[in-house]
């Protein structure tokens, strides 16, 4: 029986008995899915040291306690309400934000809904393996955070599509919870929440790229003018920042284990023979998750993008730091491929609203890629990271069907087929990570030895801290 306490919530839940029958309907499928489909190995035995969102204040928010994982207390949070807010750009430009669901706009506010719904289940499912493979304690209790906070992103959307979107929004609701990462039959809408995650570099890439992609996305949809959408984004962001935390930083600390085995061989040896992660794999696992990611974003031309632009429902990273809401005479440069080369050509802007997104990705990831250099110049050594070319290894959209080297040089088949394990992972590569992750690390305070100790642990607990403890 689900109750307002065991469901934390800002929405009133107890007073509305529709929305709680409907609730306590999915619940029991939703914790079905999670035992099933969430971290394997961990649901039973283990008490894990995760904060739980009580409330949308920072205090609310921060609280920290054990926790066995099917009974974490997912709940559902809107940001605070803003007084008189208007809708920021298209052309419903000025006018008041809706508190329902317009039903011209029905249609493709659910898809958007569940779009972005089914990728917070699908990385549960991706992630699921990754605990018997952990470096330590602390990165499995990071692990597992990420975990409930995208089954909360979850609840986040079930939320509304229960509330605004009737029986088809219960429909989609449960679909929600049967198609699965990788099913050949009933995969994930989005293709990179299909691939498999099956080590730790893996890992902290997806944190550090494909959840950043989740924060641009997310960005986009606060802006929206449907209210409750805004809101619930608006809090969903604030969970995110943690993954992309645990990405940055893991990489960060792969990178300075790296250094620091390459310089105890005085830079004479392959680090591989020292069990740590040579730079090169790096750099391809980068080439992967960036790419991937990427293509979240859509086709660069898209009619889809231009009419959520026109009509409110979703739009631009900081909606508020651009000149112009309207975007209606403005026009976006970029590369087409024609006849065997690359034309720049000027297309509408509202059509080219999925590229300036990427824009603002691209340019975040970038940055974070610069941080990650920093590790280089602190140890003086040359080696640098980067990210490839934006037409390199592309799914979706006009370069999906060519092939382009990581500095953007447009290639033949053949030359693709024989040098792309130069770019991406090779299934050497998968072995050898494979290989150095085949043994967990499950004792407080010790690390595989390809990865470096993070600077602090997490609430101001010891490093050495018993994050995830094992039930007598
Ligand atoms: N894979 O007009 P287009 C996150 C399809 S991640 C497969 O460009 P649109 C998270 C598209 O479905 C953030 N198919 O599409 C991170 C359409 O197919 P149909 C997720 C793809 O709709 C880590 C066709 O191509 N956020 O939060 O403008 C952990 C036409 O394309 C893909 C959202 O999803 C693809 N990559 O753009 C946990 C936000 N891309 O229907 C969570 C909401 C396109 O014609 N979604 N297609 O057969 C959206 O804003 C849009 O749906 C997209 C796609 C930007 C994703």
């Amino acid at each position: 029986m689900i109750s307002a306490e065991k469901i934390p919530n800002n929405v009133g839940l107890s007073s509305n008995k529709r929305l709680q029958r409907a609730l306590e309907h999915w619940q029991p499928q939703y914790i079905q899915w999670w035992k099933d489909m969430g971290p394997q190995g961990f649901q039973d035995y283990h008490q894990v040291y995760v904060r739980t969102a009580v409330s949308v204040d920072p205090s609310g928010w921060a609280h920290f306690e054990y926790v066995k994982l099917p009974e974490y207390r997912w709940g559902i949070f809107l940001a605070d309400p803003v007084h008189d807010r208007r809708i920021g750009f298209g052309d419903f430009f000025g006018q008041p934000v809706w508190q329902e669901v317009p039903g011209e706009f029905r249609n493709q506010l659910r898809r958007l809904i569940v779009t972005q719904g089914d990728t917070e289940p699908a990385s549960v499912e991706q992630q699921r393996w990754l605990g018997q493979r952990c470096p330590s304690m602390y990165d499995l209790r990071n692990l597992f955070q990420v975990n409930v906070e995208e089954g909360r992103h979850l609840w986040a959307m079930v939320y509304l599509l229960h509330s605004y979107f009737g029986r088809d929004g219960r429909d989609e609701a449960e679909e929600l919870l049967a198609r699965q990462s990788g099913n050949r039959d009933k995969p994930r809408i989005l293709d990179a929440f299909n691939e498999p995650i099956e080590n730790w570099l893996d890992f902290f890439m997806f944190t550090m790229f494909t959840d950043r992609d989740g924060k641009s996305q997310l960005l986009s949809l606060s802006e929206s003018s449907l209210d409750p959408l805004s809101r619930t984004t608006r809090f969903m962001l604030t969970e995110e920042a943690h993954h992309m935390f645990v990405g940055e930083t893991g990489i960060a600390r792969i990178v300075e284990r790296s250094c620091q085995l390459l310089e105890q061989s005085s830079f004479s040896e392959d680090i591989r023979k020292l069990g740590g992660i040579d730079i090169p794999t790096i750099q391809k696992f980068i080439n992967l998750w960036f790419s991937l990611s990427l293509d979240l974003h859509g086709n660069e031309i898209s009619t889809n993008a231009a009419s959520y632009f026109a009509n409110g429902l979703k739009g631009r990273a900081q909606e508020e730091k651009w000149d112009d809401h309207l975007v209606t005479e403005k026009h976006y440069e970029l590369d087409v491929a024609a006849a065997g080369r690359l034309e720049r050509k000027a297309i509408p802007m509202r059509t080219a609203m999925n590229e300036v997104l990427r824009d603002w990705y691209v340019g975040d990831c970038e940055a974070g890629v610069q941080r990650w250099n920093k590790i280089f110049e602190r140890h003086g050594m040359s080696d640098r990271l980067r990210l490839p070319d934006r037409k390199f290894n592309r799914g979706i959209g006009m370069f999906s069907s060519l092939h382009f080297d990581p500095q953007g040089v447009w290639l033949s088949d053949e030359q693709w087929e024989q040098r792309k394990h130069d770019w991406l992972p090779a299934p050497a590569d998968r072995e050898y990570l494979l290989s150095i992750m085949a043994t967990p690390v499950y004792e407080p305070g010790k690390f595989a030895n390809y990865i470096a100790p993070p600077i602090r642990g997490i609430n101001r607990m010891p490093i050495n801290f018993e994050y995830v403890r094992t039930e007598a």
